[in-house]
């Protein structure tokens, strides 16, 4: 089966909590703070793996995590560094979140990898607090939680040509023909279901990848019609070839099929009319297959046309070399979307927090960086909230709730936890 676009969840591993104690030891009665830190979190890694075709492997994995650091311990002893998940896709995968609606990743290089969700930071040991007024610091932070995203994950063929055409005009064959690919080729419509790829080495010295697309037709068939889904495999193509059955079998007119899968193209909105197109007439060697040429020629006068025998594999060198021109004379077609690589963000533009008012004497607070402080802080010991509530005055909490009006004892909710307000 050929999967190429999924959606799934990816959860980064929690950094490990921090370590609360002190020292004690008989020949040391003061002992300082000696708890260590927590482990960072594993990140979830995307990586190229140019032996996957498609995302498929992704399809019944909803959700991926990585492991979350260890705890910190005594004796300053570090948690461990939970282990990153590596998830491998093949060449020309995207990976775009949803919820910010950015492409993280364009993977065009082989070997190339990026990291999607981040784990979250070990928390710091009691002794990182230590003071010259606060010597025996009882806290420590809490680790903080990994990312997470909600990922759609989309493969683009990487090829540099592509071969259009209607069902069994020889597509298949003229792949096969010109590189060690081995689609399946017969004599019905529609035998190519998925994009085959395979690397033409020309005669010249250059070479090039070649995808061979499953068959177009008309939109109005469109219970047949296949190709239309592969159509965005083609935006990546810097140059098409265009098959056309000059033997005009199966009944058809291969003037109205040229035009009709040109048609085809221009509904789709990447601006597929615009890349060279080669066009070759295949099946010479069927009878109807120089009357339908001339009259061919004569209905597009202005139209360059190769004349090829696939089956015995006659007249390619000279497409070859026409298609290796184009390539190097063509620039990227920079698509609808930027492309980056190797970007990790942290979504600064939403507000550290936002606070609402639930009721005369109620209100809550929300928002991921305030989330995030609050995952981390330790409220079990008065110095710990204390800690919390001077974070919270530095990011403007306590600016907001004046100008919200608050008044002393109303009650401040954070998740599921409810605060009481004083100035
Ligand atoms: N006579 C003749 N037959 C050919 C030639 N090239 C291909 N064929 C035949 O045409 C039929 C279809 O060939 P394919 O290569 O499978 O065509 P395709 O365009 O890939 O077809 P779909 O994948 O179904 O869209 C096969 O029976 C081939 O043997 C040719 O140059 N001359
Ligand atoms: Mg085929």
């Amino acid at each position: 089966m050929f999967i190429d676009r999924v959606k799934i969840k990816v959860r980064a591993g929690k950094g490990g909590n921090g370590m609360t104690s002190f020292r004690r030891e008989k020949h040391v009665p003061l002992g300082g703070p000696y708890g260590g830190d927590g482990g960072d979190g594993g990140s979830i890694i995307f990586k190229v793996d140019t032996n996957k075709s498609t995302l498929l492997d992704l399809r019944y994995n909803k959700l991926i995590d990585a492991e979350d650091g260890g705890n910190g311990n005594n004796k300053k002893f570090h948690g461990a560094k939970g282990g990153d998940t590596i998830v491998a896709v093949p060449l020309g995968t995207i990976i775009r979140d949803i919820k910010n609606d950015v492409i993280l990743a364009d993977l065009i290089d082989v070997g190339q990898q990026v990291v999607i969700a981040a784990g979250g930071k070990g928390g710091r040991g009691n002794f990182h607090f230590k003071t010259s007024r606060n010597p025996a610091p009882n806290y420590s932070e809490k680790g903080e939680p990994g990312e997470e995203r909600d990922l759609e994950i989309e493969l683009k063929l990487l090829a540099d040509a592509g071969l259009i055409g209607y069902p069994s005009v020889g597509k298949s064959t003229f792949l096969s023909v010109v590189s060690k690919a081995t689609p399946e080729i017969a004599a019905y419509p529609f035998t190519t279901i998925v994009p085959n790829l395979g690397v033409v080495q020309v005669k010249d010295g250059s070479s090039f990848v070649l995808a061979d697309l499953p068959g177009l037709i008309e939109g109005a068939h469109q219970g047949k019609g296949l190709g239309h889904q592969f159509l965005r495999h083609i935006e990546r193509c810097r140059v098409l070839i265009h098959l056309i059955d000059m033997g005009g079998e199966d009944h058809r007119d291969p003037v109205d099929d040229y035009k009709v899968v040109n048609d085809e193209l221009a509904l789709y909105k990447l601006r597929l009319t615009e890349r060279p197109q080669v066009v070759v007439a295949n099946k010479m060697d069927l009878p109807a297959a120089q009357e339908n040429l001339k009259r061919f020629k004569k209905a597009y006068p202005d139209i360059e046309v190769f004349e090829t025998v696939t089956l015995i594999a006659e007249g390619l060198d000279p497409v070859l070399y026409r298609v290796a021109q184009l390539i190097r004379e063509t620039p990227d077609f920079v698509l609808n979307e930027t492309r980056q690589e190797e970007v990790v963000y942290r979504f600064t533009e939403t507000p550290p927090f936002t606070l609402t008012r639930l009721g005369e004497h109620r209100f809550i607070l929300e928002g991921d960086e305030l989330n995030r402080v609050f995952q981390m802080a330790e409220l079990k010991t008065d110095e710990g909230a204390l800690r919390f509530a001077r974070r919270l005055k530095l990011m403007g909490v306590d600016e907001a709730l004046k100008r919200a009006e608050a008044q002393e004892g109303d009650i401040i909710m954070i998740n599921d936890y409810q605060f009481l307000y004083r100035e």
